[in-house]
């Protein structure tokens, strides 16, 4: 093990495997990264599904360098400053019809908490304290904080933290190979398994639940496609029952999907929407709730003076990330690219499916400019056959993602037709050696 490495804990990492044979990026422009050996790496996967405009953008970079050196910080309890109202309003102006409030956080996680705590106390300030139950979705991934792991429905992420918050429950997942494996898009088959709220108010009864939150599509637990209907029907689930509708986009948010946000892709408006990673282009951490107006306004009762909310963060709105989100939502709406995977979908779509048939190939997933390729996983030991086609990628100079025997392809929307083709047979490659 190489010594100097010794000290960093690294997060969701084979801390042992990988000290023996690190990756160490050094250097980032574009589609690229470059490693410690100066070998050039092709990003398929947006850094971690963030750097939705490409690595070292001109415009971002200068904005953070301009912002630090202005003014590093401004507390954000009882001040302000002025780009955390210019990128608040900015967020509005792409945001699905009615949320027009938005509420900083550093992360996703930390969006996913106050989303939830935003829920609860929604219902209470408006009379209806008992609304305190959360529902999340199996094989849903809300961040790692206790409120996230809890509404969650990742196992493995779960089953070391006790017994987490009370009083949630989930849904069923979507994922549906049996009638819906190697669709382009969106599956057919699946909408009434929105119906599964149903069954939650049955059990708990409404007048207990304050929300329910899933992800529009699942990132984290590979890539799972909304069916055709689902997301309205949940919708109306919630609407007839008073409960709220939570996305979160943290993945699925700034263009991944075609539009902005995919509460826009998919014409469902929910009542609260988490967002994170491409709102700075993954450059400064920040992490977003944006709110109807109702649930805000249900706040502003009490005497002007109280404090309407008791919730945020020393880092909340910091400058470094507002500047940061500006220039990237400039760099974003100048070159087109929250609405870019409308014209690549087509072909993404068309080459990631090309992997059909390959070796151990047993899905293919896909919308917008987000896919999953599913492998049979190696009897009696799960992740390693897709995380042995992620090393060969590596080595072979393009960077994956892989979750469970899934291999995720998230790029940075500025990526070329000869990029798709490079991961795609970088990928194709990989699966053949690992045959
Ligand atoms: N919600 C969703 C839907 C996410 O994908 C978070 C919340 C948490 O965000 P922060 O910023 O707290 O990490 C995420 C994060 C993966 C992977 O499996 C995905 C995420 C994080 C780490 C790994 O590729 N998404």
């Amino acid at each position: 093990m190489h010594k100097d490495l010794d000290a960093y804990w690294m997060p969701f990492t084979a801390n042992r495997q990988f000290k023996k044979a690190p990756r160490l990026m050094t250097k980032a422009t574009g589609m690229h990264y470059w490693d410690d050996k100066g070998r050039q790496i092709l990003d398929g996967v947006a850094g971690l599904w963030c750097v939705n405009a490409g690595h070292a953008r001109p415009k971002i970079v200068q904005a953070i360098q301009d912002q630090a050196a202005e003014m590093d910080f401004a507390p954000p309890f009882q001040m302000g400053h002025p780009k955390a109202f210019e990128l608040a309003s900015r967020l509005v102006e792409i945001a699905p019809p009615g949320m027009n409030k938005v509420f900083f956080t550093n992360s996703g996680s930390e969006a996913v908490e106050t989303a939830l705590k935003m829920a609860i106390a929604y219902h209470r300030v408006r009379g209806e304290g008992a609304r305190t139950r959360l529902i999340g979705r199996e094989r849903g991934y809300h961040g790692v904080n206790f409120g996230g792991i809890s509404v969650g429905g990742m196992v493995a992420n779960r089953k070391m933290f006790g017994t987490m918050l009370g009083g949630v429950d989930h849904i069923r997942h979507t994922h549906d190979p049996a009638k819906n494996a190697f669709t382009v898009g969106q599956p057919e088959h699946g909408a009434e398994l929105a119906d599964d709220l149903e069954r939650m108010v049955a059990l708990h009864d409404a007048s207990t639940i304050a929300a329910v939150i899933v992800e529009p599509i699942a990132g984290s637990t590979g890539v799972l496609i909304p069916p055709k209907g689902y997301l309205d029907r949940l919708r109306a689930i919630c609407d007839k029952h008073g409960i709220l509708l939570i996305f979160d986009e943290v993945i699925t948010g700034f263009g991944r999907t075609g539009n902005p946000f995919a509460a826009q892709t998919f014409g469902v408006t929910p009542d609260l929407m988490c967002v994170a990673k491409g709102i700075t282009n993954g450059c400064v951490p920040m992490g977003a709730v944006l709110a109807q107006q109702k649930i805000h306004d249900a706040f502003m009762n009490g005497p002007e003076t109280a404090i309407e909310f008791l919730h945020g963060y020393t880092y909340s709105a910091h400058p470094l990330a507002c500047a940061a989100g500006i220039a990237t939502l400039d760099t974003y709406a100048e070159e087109g690219l929250l609405t870019r995977a409308q014209q690549l979908q087509g072909y993404f779509a068309e080459q990631l499916h090309s992997l059909r048939g390959e070796p151990n190939v047993i899905d293919i997933r896909n919308y917008g400019l987000v896919g999953g390729v599913e492998l049979q996983p190696i009897a009696g030991e799960p992740t390693k056959r897709a995380f042995s086609v992620f090393l060969d990628c590596y080595e072979k100079g393009v960077m994956m993602r892989t979750t469970g025997d899934i291999v995720a392809f998230s790029p940075p929307l500025i990526i070329e037709r000869a990029h798709i083709d490079q991961i795609i047979d970088t990928v194709r490659g990989a699966l053949r050696r690992a045959a």
